[in-house]
């Protein structure tokens, strides 16, 4: 493939964000070319976000990569919230007239992959020490090495698609960004095994022994989690360590139906809270998690990346048919939507995990909350309405 020298936007980052981010555009007739750090194959790898919102399900269609998603993928129309032994369910579809879609983010990116290589779009991976300059100006460029070359391409944007931990971000300079972060006293280990999954819908456990996910990924593949120490590995857990606990953390009837099976991936995902302000820095625009993280407990990690690039990629369509006003609106316009969905999954994770300091009046405070909330329709329905996503705006 010969490497461009310019193009309109110039996406870092072949996450979720940056792939629809580059489908949309060329559904909108504009041009990218996308550089990814590592491989294809190592971005597969990945085990990641599952519950897909129907506006993250609606942009993939706009894309024209839904197909797959709706043969496989599963429409879930609630979930349960288990405590005290016992599983209470919320009715998404009856409280907000919307489901979700179980589809993980693995298979998401494997089709956005699939559609940029079938579109032939100029796509780099394993692109070493990409740098970002001119982004104060009109005339950005990125720099990078590719097999031993170097390499500038010239752009009209940069699309910082590239993680918490990407080089967009930390190009901007110090005083023009303002971050906003909470580290959560825990983490969560996740296990990925070829097993029917233990219910038909997700279910999210308060035990006293910590929180617990029990979600999937297809009616043969099973996705679950347990709250753990921040210093725990999970290679110092055998695959029945975890599979024992995670029993301990449901009721008895539920975790006598478990299916347990070799594990096909476990790892320890740290949990944070995090917003970088704004989202843009002249003709540099973040997107996904290069701008914000949220605790996975209420799913919108995945969802939110989506949410950014539906706004961008049409901010940028418009600026190539001359009007700049989706660009000057585009960070307030996100943040709005990222905002409430960090107060959820803040308040989600609050509500679900044990935290070292909660102390007795605490815990009865998650207790009452609990309670109150499975005997109020009008609690029931805050809950879904955020868990469904809020409009894109
Ligand atoms: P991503 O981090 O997915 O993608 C960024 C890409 O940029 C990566 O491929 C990276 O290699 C690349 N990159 C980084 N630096 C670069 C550079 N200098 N040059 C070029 N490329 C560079 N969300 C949920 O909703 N549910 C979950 O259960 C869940 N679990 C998670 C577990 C973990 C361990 C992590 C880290 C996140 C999890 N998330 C979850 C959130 C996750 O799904 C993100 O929200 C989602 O991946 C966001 O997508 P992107 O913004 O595209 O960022
Ligand atoms: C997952 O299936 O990975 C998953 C589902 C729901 C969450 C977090 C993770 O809230």
């Amino acid at each position: 493939m010969t490497i461009p020298t310019r193009t309109q936007v110039l996406i870092v980052g072949a996450g979720p964000a940056g792939l629809l981010l580059g489908a949309l555009l060329h559904r909108y007739g504009v041009d990218t070319v996308l550089l990814e750090a590592r491989s294809a194959d190592y971005v597969l790898g990945r085990i990641r976000a599952g519950v897909l919102e129907q506006v993250a399900v609606d942009l993939l269609d706009e894309a024209g990569v839904g197909e797959r998603m709706h043969a496989e993928g599963l429409p879930h129309d609630g979930f349960d919230l288990c405590f005290d032994g016992q599983r209470h369910r919320i009715d998404l579809h009856a409280l907000t007239g919307k489901r979700v879609m179980v589809y993980g983010q693995t298979e998401v990116t494997r089709d956005l992959m699939d559609a940029r290589r079938a579109a032939g779009l100029p796509s780099v991976y394993e692109a070493d020490g990409v740098s970002v300059h001119g982004f104060d100006g009109a005339r950005p460029s990125v720099r990078f090495h590719h097999q031993g070359a170097t390499h500038e391409i010239k752009c009209d944007f940069i699309a910082g698609c590239d993680g918490f931990h990407g080089v967009c971000r930390a190009s901007v300079p110090e005083a023009a960004i303002q971050r906003y972060e909470k580290v959560y006293p825990f983490g969560w280990m996740g296990l990925l095994a070829d097993v029917p999954p233990v219910s038909h819908e997700l279910i999210y456990a308060n035990h006293e022994r910590g929180f617990a996910l029990c979600s999937m990924r297809s009616a043969t593949r099973s996705r679950y989690y347990v709250q753990c120490a921040l210093d725990e590995h999970a290679e110092r857990w055998s695959d029945d360590a975890f599979w024992q606990e995670l029993k301990r953390r449901l009721p008895p009837d539920t975790a006598a139906q478990v299916h347990t099976g070799a594990s096909i991936e476990k790892s320890v995902a740290p949990l944070r809270s995090f917003v970088a302000e704004p989202m843009r820095f002249g003709r540099l625009m973040l997107a996904g998690d290069a701008a914000h993280i949220v605790p996975p407990t209420g799913a919108k990690g995945l969802n939110l990346a989506a949410g950014d690039v539906g706004l961008l990629s049409r901010a940028l369509a418009e600026f190539s048919r001359g009007s700049a006003a989706g660009i000057d609106s585009y960070s307030q316009r996100c943040l709005q939507r990222v905002w409430k969905a960090e107060r959820f999954s803040w308040w989600f994770t609050s509500l679900m995990h044990r935290f070292p300091d909660t102390g007795e009046f605490g815990q009865k405070m998650q207790h009452a909350e609990l309670e109150y909330i499975v005997g109020s329709t009008a609690a029931q329905t805050a809950i879904a309405e955020n868990y469904v996503g809020l409009p894109l705006g």
